[in-house]
């Protein structure tokens, strides 16, 4: 029985460049990849993540054969359950020296893994991801003595590591580090947004769209609208569509939502990064490039950097220092039950019901819906911390803990204490207004608190400051908000009180 290596491929590590398989020659190792019931139902996925994660599999197994290794592949259709099933199974049939394996995205699979080594007794070398650019003890000697953390720190340190966007002197191009001031205009429908182009699907995709299908028929996602790339070359494609079309209005409506469209200017790649498709400092390089060339502004290519080598990073740091902890939070004891309508969109507010159809449909909403629009319903209605992680972990194609868990547990549920956000993301029916034009097919009001047509975001605010206010008052950020409230005369706090909790009653009913 052979004694080679074993190195696991996890379906969010598709690159040749993994630190599992870099110094692997395809004489002393073999690959395993497998499909397995538990990875694709831990939570109830979104089918187009599925099937990007199964078909980009299939895809990379070529790569690797085409690279020389020996790969086994256990599909989805042999009933595999769980890593430690594919583990015994080939032990059992290939015989195995030692694991190893790139370190995972979630702390489950991470636990899962080495609770299979102690007790298969075969040793687990766990490889560094080095796709990512702070390497998770880098992140803890960063974070470690101080009182808070701030993205924007780390963000400098990085950009100087990396040198991105600095001048000659080692200063940041233009003298600033941060053009966010200029990435908030609403839409105003003034312009085109550029379409983008149907996939042709091959063989592999097609066979992977249907076993999807059959598979998985209570899932959400509209399979007929699958338009994902699933190897590097269509990954690429993709940036390079970005690049060409969108970068330069991306800085400016970043934060904008529109009726037009599902995505505006955003680049559609943070799927293909969490997978390895991508890799985050090519494509930054890429980006700085285009400005350097004169095809995108300042702003444009700030804007990008600093998601993905500022907050992209920032979040797996976070991650790896605060967990298993981390997913226990609760700091505002929210624990409202989550409405059905978050699994078919059925709600009556414009913004709320675009943003969750698109995600359910698509596995796809771009930040500000995911945070200013859903995130923001779910932190007013003090919706449980929990269901509301797990329904982003399921919905988007993106989602692997590692990113979604200080997301929506932290930056948009503020249940984290304020490790990841300095103050709530709380904010009413007006910002919506002004960031686009939902409200001008809405049936609600955002200039009305109180009242038929009243915009439910307006009274769930302001109830959201009145049950918060002693923790509230902690937070020199939050006074203004505080003020404002304490001005208004006791009979209409009490009026707006009654009406949020009648809102509440009715868009929360349990059916
Ligand atoms: P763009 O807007 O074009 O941004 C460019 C890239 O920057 C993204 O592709 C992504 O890699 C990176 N990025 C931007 N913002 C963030 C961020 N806050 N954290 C990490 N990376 C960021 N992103 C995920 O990849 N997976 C998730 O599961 C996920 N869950 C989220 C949940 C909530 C509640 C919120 C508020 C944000 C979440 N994000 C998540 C971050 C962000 O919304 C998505 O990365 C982005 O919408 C993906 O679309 P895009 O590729 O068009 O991004
Ligand atoms: C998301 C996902 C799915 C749906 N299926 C698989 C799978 O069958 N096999 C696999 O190796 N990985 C899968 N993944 C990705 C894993 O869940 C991922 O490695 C973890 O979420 C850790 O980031």
């Amino acid at each position: 029985m052979s004694q080679k290596n074993l190195i696991l491929v996890l379906g969010d590590q598709l690159t040749l460049d993994a630190g599992a398989l870099q110094g692997a020659t395809p004489a002393d190792c073999h690959v395993l990849m497998a499909e397995l019931a538990e990875e694709a139902s831990y939570v109830r996925h979104n089918r187009h993540k599925i099937a990007l994660v199964f078909s980009a599999m299939r895809h990379f197994r070529e790569e690797l054969r085409a690279a020389g290794f020996t790969v086994t592949y256990y599909a989805y259709e042999e009933g595999l359950s769980s890593l430690a099933d594919a583990l015994d199974r080939i032990v059992r049939e290939e015989g195995c020296g030692r694991l190893r394996c790139c370190q995972p995205g979630e702390y489950r699979v991470q636990q899962a893994l080495e609770d299979w080594s102690r007790n298969s007794g075969v040793a687990l070398d766990w490889a560094a991801d080095n796709r990512f650019l702070c390497a998770t003890g880098d992140f803890n000697a960063w974070a470690a003595g101080r009182k808070t953390f701030r993205m924007e720190h780390f963000y400098r340190v990085m950009r100087r590591r990396y040198q991105i966007l600095l001048d000659e002197e080692g200063e940041p191009e233009g003298g600033r580090w941060n053009y966010d001031r200029e990435n908030r205009a609403g839409w105003r429908g003034k312009h085109q947004v550029p379409a983008r182009a149907e996939l042709e699907h091959d063989a592999i995709t097609r066979e992977v769209l249907e076993l999807v299908a059959a598979a998985f028929p209570d899932n959400p996602g509209d399979l007929a609208s699958f338009n994902l790339a699933v190897t590097r070359a269509g990954a690429e494609e993709q940036l390079a569509f970005f690049i060409d079309h969108c970068l330069d209005r991306f800085g400016q409506y970043q934060d904008a939502l529109a009726e037009e469209s599902d995505w505006l200017y955003h680049s559609l790649v943070s799927m293909y990064l969490n997978i390895g498709l991508l890799c985050p400092l090519a494509s930054c390089r890429q980006v700085e490039a285009a400005w350097r060339d004169g095809r995108c502004s300042l702003a444009a290519a700030e804007g990008f950097i600093r998601q993905v080598l500022g907050w992209r990073e920032y979040v797996r740091g976070i991650y790896w220092f605060a967990m298993p902890e981390y997913g226990e939070r609760n700091g505002l004891q929210a624990e409202q039950p989550l409405p059905a309508w978050f699994w078919d969109a059925e709600v009556d507010m414009r913004c709320l019901q675009r943003a969750l159809k698109q995600s359910l449909d698509l596995g796809y909403a771009h930040h500000i819906q995911r945070l200013m629009v859903i995130g923001n319903f779910a932190l007013l209605a003090g919706l449980s911390v929990r269901e509301v992680c797990a329904w982003y972990l399921a919905v988007y194609v993106d989602a692997f803990e590692w990113v979604e868990l200080p997301n929506t547990l932290g930056m948009a549920l503020f249940a984290d204490g304020g490790l990841m956000a300095s103050k709530p993301y709380a904010a009413s029916g007006r910002y919506i207004q002004r960031q686009g034009n939902h409200c001008a097919s809405c049936r609600y009001r955002p200039d009305r608190v109180t009242g038929e047509n009243a915009c439910p975001y307006n009274s769930l605010y302001w109830a959201f400051i009145n049950r918060h206010r002693a923790s509230l008052e902690e937070n020199p950020r939050m006074s203004l908000a505080l003020r404002n409230w304490d001005k208004k005369p006791a009979r209409e706090r009490e009026s707006i009180l009654q009406w949020a909790q009648r809102e509440g009653d009715r868009l929360l009913r349990v059916p």
